[in-house]
């Protein structure tokens, strides 16, 4: 009987899951074809150089999940499933605000956190829950029956939270009890075929399309399953040369001539999807809806919350610009970007604008390593090339693209009213919810930042001041 380590039960689940959503909606193995092809020459075209954030074996088999939950205990008992193939939560997204339609959830996502278990295997699912005691999307009467519907339903079934525990507990399960458990959890996944409820569906869709893709179903479904891709533009061209409509723009980052940064996205329409309905007449028959749909994304380097900020100035000075003089979104963005962002992986670190690891070069002569003043600065030794910077890949999320993400697929804004209050969540709340402490993504990537200039202290055999301290001295 063969023991499967978490990370081996995280890297079967991700097959099966891909394997289930093939089947259910066949543009997803398209694009993934395509995702394949475009990596391949991408490889062909740059060489080694392509696999600077991320060998291609990974990159290939790349994915992340959405999936979405109705209620505080679904998200507590989807926390103990994730945990079984040590995927923990990370980061916090009120995607409430970050839409301008109605988008009525909180999310984080679960990924694996350290730097070896991501290189084993990166699977990580953004997860979203309703925010059902929202006044602002749901009336009184509403979020009662809503949270009726929602806490009668059963997603993950006793046999399976056992099996969870068990695994996430002793790290790993025995063979038989391993088939079990992905089975289980792969399969509460599926898309289900109970009748849907018709007039409920519409009563919910009514307020937001996403309110009733969660509580207007007895299941939850995986919502995508997103290849990675070295050249996203590329990936866009071809998925239009096949006739597929993708949504507007890439969102996030723009193409640039600068190192590829955090993360940019695209998707396209999911096709329509049939379903079972039971009608208002009390009749069962098909109908359709069109709810899921394909994503694709590029993975850039890890920004620091100094970089983030910038970013974040960036997004709202294009914005500005766009709406005082027009143009296209992407020619302003690449403009704003030119004149604010360093354009090379050395410019990004000498500023602590990103993450990076930091290693020794190779070729120091004990020479110069002598001669090292007592104190020296990080940045001096980059300078210097005694150092190199390893860049931190970005494995987490963006809220405004999440929103562009949920939007460009709606059919309709949906309704809500501002004027009222709506319920408080952060990341407290999310970890009191999930049942364990939400990490903040920038703490992780700083961890492992601040680790491998450690060993490079240690190597040294120097005491080495922060990117900041210098910045600031
Ligand atoms: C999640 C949308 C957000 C992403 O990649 O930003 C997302 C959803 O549609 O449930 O997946
Ligand atoms: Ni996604």
């Amino acid at each position: 009987m063969a023991f499967q380590e978490l990370w081996q039960l995280r890297a079967a689940f991700a097959i099966e899951l891909s394997d289930m959503y093939g089947q259910e909606v066949p543009a997803y193995n398209t694009l993934v074809d395509v995702s394949t092809d475009v990596n391949r020459d991408y490889m062909e075209r740059i060489g080694a150089d392509a696999e600077r954030l991320g060998s291609i074996q990974r990159v290939t088999a790349e994915r992340h999940g959405a999936i979405r939950v109705g209620s505080p205990q679904e998200m507590s008992q989807v926390a103990r499933v994730y945990a079984a193939f040590g995927m923990y939560p990370v980061g916090f997204y009120d995607l409430r605000d970050a839409s301008a339609s109605s988008v009525p959830v909180v999310s984080t996502a679960f990924r694996p956190i350290d730097a070896d278990e991501l290189a084993k295997n990166p699977f990580r699912v953004f997860t979203s829950m309703l925010a059902s005691d929202d006044p602002r999307f749901f009336s009184p009467d509403q979020q009662r029956r809503l949270q009726d519907f929602i806490n009668a339903r059963e997603l993950f079934p006793a046999e399976l939270l056992v099996l969870s525990d068990k695994a996430a507990e002793q790290g790993g399960l025995e063979d038989p009890e391993a088939v079990q458990l992905l089975e289980l959890a792969t399969g509460s996944f599926k898309l289900s075929d109970d009748p849907v409820d018709h007039a409920w569906y519409k009563e919910l869709e009514d307020v937001s399309a996403v309110a009733a893709d969660i509580g207007g179903v007895t299941s939850t479904h995986i919502n995508h399953l997103t290849p990675r891709v070295l050249d996203i533009d590329d990936l866009y061209e071809r998925m239009e040369a096949l006739g597929i409509t993708m949504i507007d723009e890439v969102q996030g980052p723009p193409a640039w001539d600068g190192p590829d940064v955090l993360l940019r996205q695209t998707s396209f329409r999911a096709l329509n999807e049939e379903r079972i309905f039971k009608f208002e007449d009390g009749t069962i028959g098909p109908g359709e809806l069109r709810v899921r749909f394909g994503e694709v994304e590029q993975r850039g380097i890890a920004l620091t919350p100094k970089g983030r900020e910038l970013y974040d100035q960036m997004l709202a000075e294009t914005d500005r610009r766009l709406k005082e003089h027009g143009g296209i979104r992407t020619d302003v963005a690449r403009q704003v970007w030119a004149e604010n962002l360093p354009d090379t992986e050395h410019g990004l670190a000498r500023e602590d604008l990103a993450f990076f690891t930091y290693r020794v070069a190779d070729d120091v002569s004990s020479e110069t390593l002598t001669q090292l003043p007592e104190h020296v600065t990080l940045v001096s030794l980059i300078d210097d090339g005694i150092v190199i910077a390893e860049p931190i890949v970005y494995e987490d999320f963006l809220p405004r693209s999440a929103a562009g993400i949920f939007q460009s697929n709606l059919t309709s804004e949906g309704s809500r009213d501002d004027a009222l209050q709506g319920t408080d969540y952060d990341i407290d709340v999310m970890s009191e919810i999930v049942g364990r402490p939400v990490a903040d993504p920038h703490d992780l990537y700083r961890k492992q930042q601040d680790e491998s200039l450690a060993v490079v202290s240690a190597q040294l055999d120097r005491v080495i001041d922060s990117i900041t301290a210098n910045l600031t001295a």
